[in-house]
């Protein structure tokens, strides 16, 4: 099967300078869906600038989640994380942004809720170091593969936040 390609990141020019944009995946998971979470969370990726730009929910299978968090497998918490991921829907979105993965991950805080600081996402609403309420991607690499899993490459829209700088500024 010919590898998948996803659409092409738009270019930012800004001061004649290419600046480079990204994507990450987040999903909002099970214990912030199920206490009714999924639009604040949303909400406080948005404020930081994050763009959205592909958004479902959906109930993932184990097949899904054991390719999605397959770097963990052997990890002692690996089948009990797969068991919790699945255990209701999860609310998954791509958002982009200049640096989005970093942005993204800031706004979560620590994986740890106890260790995350207050007005972070995990530091507000994460319950526990397994139900911390958010996932986002790690690296460049990490949110392409998990793009693929959660969208197709239709589902991933195009538009400019009109409270954003120009594309040409
Ligand atoms: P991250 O979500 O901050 O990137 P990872 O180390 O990639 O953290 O772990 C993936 C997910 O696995 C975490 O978000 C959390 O839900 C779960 N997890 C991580 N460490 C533990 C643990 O020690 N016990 C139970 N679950 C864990
Ligand atoms: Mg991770």
């Amino acid at each position: 099967m010919p590898a998948r390609v996803l659409p092409d990141l738009p270019i930012i020019i800004r001061r004649r300078k290419i600046v480079e944009m990204e994507r990450t995946l987040v999903l909002v998971k099970p214990d912030a869906v199920t206490r009714g979470l999924t639009g604040s969370i949303i909400k406080r990726l948005e404020e930081q600038g994050l763009k959205l730009v592909a958004l479902k929910m959906l109930q993932m299978d184990n097949n899904l989640a054991r390719k999605h968090y397959a770097p963990h497998q052997g990890k002692p918490f690996f089948e009990g994380l797969v068991a919790y991921i699945c255990s209701a829907p999860v609310v998954a979105a791509v958002f982009e942004a200049e640096g989005a993965i970093q942005l993204a991950r800031k706004t979560m805080g620590a994986t740890d809720p106890a260790k995350a600081e207050g007005g972070t996402i995990r530091g507000d609403w994460g319950l526990d170091i397994e139900r911390n309420s958010v996932h986002g991607s790690d690296s460049a690499e990490t949110a392409r593969r998990e793009i693929e899993l959660f969208f197709g490459d239709d589902e991933i829209t195009y538009y400019q936040r009109i409270d954003s700088r120009p594309i040409e500024s």
